[in-house]
């Protein structure tokens, strides 16, 4: 069964209807080719599986502005000048568009959905305001709250970084924003709450307390946790990586970096990590490898698809198209038991030649069918015999006898010596990198 589509006042997609799954072999660009919510692939649904979701920001407050120019996209929802009615148009055609995508989940910051007012009191209101439009949305179509998180970046007041910030006004004033988003996201019954250190980190080491600001940054984090956890927050806290952009360094820099930080502050069994691929390559990783350290660690919450551009190493943000990334991604997914209660969040934007308004159906189309792509073929490499000896075998000499006396901790120094004494000069050992690209290939080439 479909969601109920949303229409408010203003249709502001007509001509599009409900998206539907019509197979490989459909030319139409507003279908799934792949996805097929009900498909049922490693003992669950496609839908359970991926948890799609749609974000806010980039899809109905971004209108294709860059650092050169001016937006192409004229948003019919952006039009009124006032705060309230702006964003209640786009609450309008963000839920036209999540229910004709047939998305289960959004995400949203709290100035995407509403308006920054004048003081706090003010922009806890509109928000409010809003909230209360959400949940009548929620009601009316079935769509769920992924995540919510505070924008403590844009503000010019946070130019220097929000819990991270010098001066300790503008730490109270980000924790005021984060009350509400938290609040917001108990709300609207969110299943995680995110953090992204948007500006923590700095722009000139000699003029920064590093440490300082990261003891700050661990205890924002844990009177954050206290105060959800006091009022009725029983999803999970998410911090989101990202090693640079805006920032000079960002603290958060990568998975491995967030983990240790967590845990060093005692702060892993309420927090995991939310990787987004973008992040992930600018650190100088792979998307996959991100979310397998994430996952090594027991920590992979959520995941912000999308990708960056090999020919640039910036935070662009484009659809998650490659199939490979899509591959990669979904085998540790899938190897780690899943990303429930975290899901898929789309945190990509078209381009900014991109100005028809079903572009934006065309480009979360292809994601959802890549991710289900990368779904259908990452669980057949999994399940194929090979794969396992390949990774497993080249482990076994842990497996029994003095290696394993190793991994349990039996053999010194001295004791591995005489081994190595006494065996010689190992057998060299192929690692066999290429059969296994073959075999992703092949895998790849039987089909979805
Ligand atoms: C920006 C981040 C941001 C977070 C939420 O680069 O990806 O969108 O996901 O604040
Ligand atoms: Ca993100
Ligand atoms: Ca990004």
């Amino acid at each position: 069964m479909s969601r109920t589509v949303f229409i408010g006042d203003t249709e502001y997609f007509p001509g599009i209807g409900q998206i539907r799954y019509e197979g490989p072999d459909s030319d139409n660009p507003l279908a799934f080719k792949t996805y097929d919510r009900e498909r049922v692939v490693a003992g669950k649904t496609m839908e359970e599986h991926l948890r799609f979701a749609v974000c806010y920001w980039h899809t109905f407050c971004a209108d294709g502005a860059d650092p050169f120019g001016p937006g192409t996209r004229p948003n019919a929802w952006a039009r009124a000048s006032e705060g309230l009615q702006r964003s209640k148009d786009r609450m309008d055609a963000a839920f036209e568009f999540f229910t004709k995508l047939d998305a289960p989940f959004w995400c949203f910051h709290d100035f995407d959905m509403a308006w920054e007012g004048a003081s706090v009191a003010a922009s806890e209101k509109n928000l409010q305001a809003m909230v209360d439009m959400a949940k009548e949305r929620q009601a009316e179509t079935g769509m769920r709250l992924l995540w919510g998180t505070a924008n403590v970046f844009s503000n010019p007041r946070y130019m220097n970084g929000a819990s991270t910030n010098p001066d300790f006004n503008v730490l109270a004033y980000a924790a005021s924003q984060v009350k509400a988003a938290i609040d917001a996201t108990v709300e609207l019954g969110g299943q995680n709450y995110v953090f992204w250190g948007g500006r923590e980190g700095y722009a000139c080491l000699q003029t920064t307390d590093t440490k300082r600001e990261l003891a700050h940054l661990a205890m924002f984090l844990a009177k954050a946790r206290d105060y959800g956890r006091a009022n009725g927050f029983d999803g999970t806290f998410l911090v989101e990586p990202k090693p640079m952009e805006p920032m000079y360094h960002q603290y958060d820099a990568d998975a491995q970096t967030v983990t240790g930080f967590l845990r060093e502050h005692g702060l892993a069994g309420d927090f995991k990590l939310n990787i987004e691929a973008n992040h992930a390559t600018l650190a100088g990783h792979t998307f996959a490898h991100d979310l397998r350290m994430a996952a090594d660690a027991g920590l992979l919450g959520s995941i912000d698809a999308n990708r960056g551009n090999p020919q640039n190493g910036w935070d662009t943000d484009q659809f998650p198209t490659d199939l490979y990334d899509a591959v990669h991604g979904m085998m540790v997914v899938l190897e780690a038991g899943g990303i429930a209660p975290g899901g898929l969040n789309f945190d990509a934007r078209v381009r900014r030649e991109s100005t028809d308004p079903e572009d934006l159906f065309i480009a979360h189309i292809g994601g959802m069918d890549a991710l289900a792509r990368g779904l259908v073929i990452a669980d057949r490499i999994l399940g194929d015999q090979r794969y396992t000896e390949l990774k497993d075998g080249r482990y076994a000499s842990f497996d029994s006898g003095e290696g394993r006396r190793f991994e349990n901790g039996e053999l010194g120094l001295v004791e591995l010596r005489d081994l190595a004494a006494k065996n010689g000069e190992p057998a060299q050992t192929s690692g066999k990198q290429e059969l296994m690209e073959n075999l992703i290939n092949d895998a790849i080439v039987r089909g979805c």
